[in-house]
C-alpha cells in the first residue's frame, strides 16, 4: 500500500483535525457527520479524502478515511508501520518482559519492531548479554550510547517512507534520541510525566512530525500498551517468538505449545532460555484470560 499523494491527519484537537496535504500545506478539516453516525472516529495517522466546506475558520471536511493498517487506541494513533523499542542497558535497568510484550503487539498488528539497547556506555559487558539473547529472534538489534547515536543511514531507512514510534520505560533515553535526530526539544515521546499522570486518565494527545521521508509519532504511553488491548489471542503469543515458530512442524503434536509436552522438540530452537521462559509466561497469562473469559 503506497500512500504518496494522500492527506493525512497529523493532528486532532477538539474534533478539529490538522491535515497534511500532498504538497505538504497544513490545513484545518472537520469531519463530515456521517463518521459519528457510522462510529468512525477519524485517528492521528490515517490517511484521508478532504472537501472544501465552505467555513472559513475551518476550511475543509474530512470526507473519507482510507483503510487503515491498524489501530491502537491509547494512545490514539493509526498506521505505525515501525516501533523502536528502547531499552537501557542499565538505569532503569532492562524490562524485558516489556520488551518482549510491545515485540508480540507489533507482530499481530503488522508492526516492525526495532530493539534499541540505550546506554551503552554505561556497561558494554551487558549489552554482549543481551544481543546474545535476542539474536536469533529475527529482529533488529541497534544500539546508542552517549557519544554515539544511529548512523545515518540507519535512520534514513527506519524513516523511508515510514512513520516510526518510540516505546520504552521512563528514563531509558527516548527524549535523548529524538533531540539527537530532529533537534526539535519540544517532542514528547517519552513519558517523562508519566510519573505525574499516573492514576489519573489525562490523555495527552497524539502528533505525527513528518521526518526525512516519513513520520515520527509523537506521543507518549506506547510503553503501557496492554495485550487486551490489541485483541491478542492466545495463538498470537508464539508470533512474538520467531525462534519458535522456526520448529513448528517438527514437535510431535502440532498444536505443540512447547510447554513441555512428549515430543517436543523445543532443543532443536534456538530461543534463549530467558525468551522461553518469558514465552511460557505469556503463555499461562493468555490461558488464564480465556478461562475466565470461557472461550
Ligand atoms: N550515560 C548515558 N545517559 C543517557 C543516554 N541517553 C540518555 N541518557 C540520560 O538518561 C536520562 C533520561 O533520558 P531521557 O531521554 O529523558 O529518557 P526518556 O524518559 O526515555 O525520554 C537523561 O539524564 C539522559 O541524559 C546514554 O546513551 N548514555
Ligand atoms: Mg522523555
Ligand atoms: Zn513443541
Amino acid at each position: 500500500m503506497t500512500h504518496n499523494g494522500e492527506c493525512r491527519i497529523i493532528k486532532g484537537v477538539g474534533g478539529e483535525y490538522t491535515i497534511l496535504l500532498p504538497d505538504k500545506e497544513e490545513v484545518l478539516a472537520k469531519p463530515r457527520g456521517v463518521f459519528r453516525k457510522r462510529n468512525m472516529k477519524p485517528t492521528v495517522g490515517d490517511y484521508c479524502q478532504i472537501e472544501k466546506s465552505g467555513d472559513p475558520d475551518i476550511p475543509y471536511t474530512i470526507s473519507e478515511i482510507m483503510p487503515r493498517k491498524n489501530i491502537l487506541i491509547r494512545p490514539s494513533v493509526a498506521n505505525i508501520d515501525v516501533l523502536v523499542i528502547a531499552i537501557s542497558v542499565v538505569d532503569p535497568d532492562p524490562d524485558l518482559k516489556l520488551l518482549d510484550k510491545l515485540i508480540i503487539i507489533c507482530k499481530k498488528l503488522d508492526i516492525e519492531p526495532i530493539i534499541l539497547f540505550t546506554k551503552t556506555d554505561l556497561d558494554p559487558e551487558k549489552v554482549e548479554v543481551l544481543e546474545e539473547e535476542y539474536k536469533s529472534a529475527g529482529i533488529r538489534i541497534l544500539t546508542s550510547s552517549k557519544e554515539e547515536t544511529l548512523p545515518d543511514e540507519v535512520i534514513e531507512e527506519i524513516f523511508h517512507e515510514r512513520t516510526v514510534g518510540i516505546a520504552g520505560q521512563s528514563g531509558v533515553g527516548k527524549s535523548t534520541l529524538c533531540h539527537k535526530l530532529t533537534g526539535m526539544d519540544h517532542i514528547e515521546v517519552g513519558d517523562i510525566s508519566d510519573r505525574l499522570k499516573r492514576g489519573k486518565h489525562t490523555t495527552r494527545h497524539v502528533e505525527l512530525f513528518p521526518y526525512r521521508s516519513g513520520f515520527l509519532i509523537d506521543t507518549p504511553g506506547f510503553s503501557s500498551l496492554d495485550i487486551g488491548e490489541v485483541g491478542l489471542e492466545l495463538e498470537d503469543v508464539i508470533g512474538g517468538y520467531p525462534e519458535l515458530l522456526a520448529i513448528s512442524g517438527k514437535c510431535r503434536f502440532m498444536d505443540c505449545r512447547h510447554k513441555g509436552e512428549l515430543g517436543c522438540k523445543i532443543e532443536e530452537s534456538t530461543i534463549s532460555d530467558g525468551r522461553l521462559s518469558r514465552y511460557r509466561e505469556f503463555l499461562d497469562i493468555m490461558i488464564e484470560k480465556s478461562k475466565r473469559y470461557g472461550k
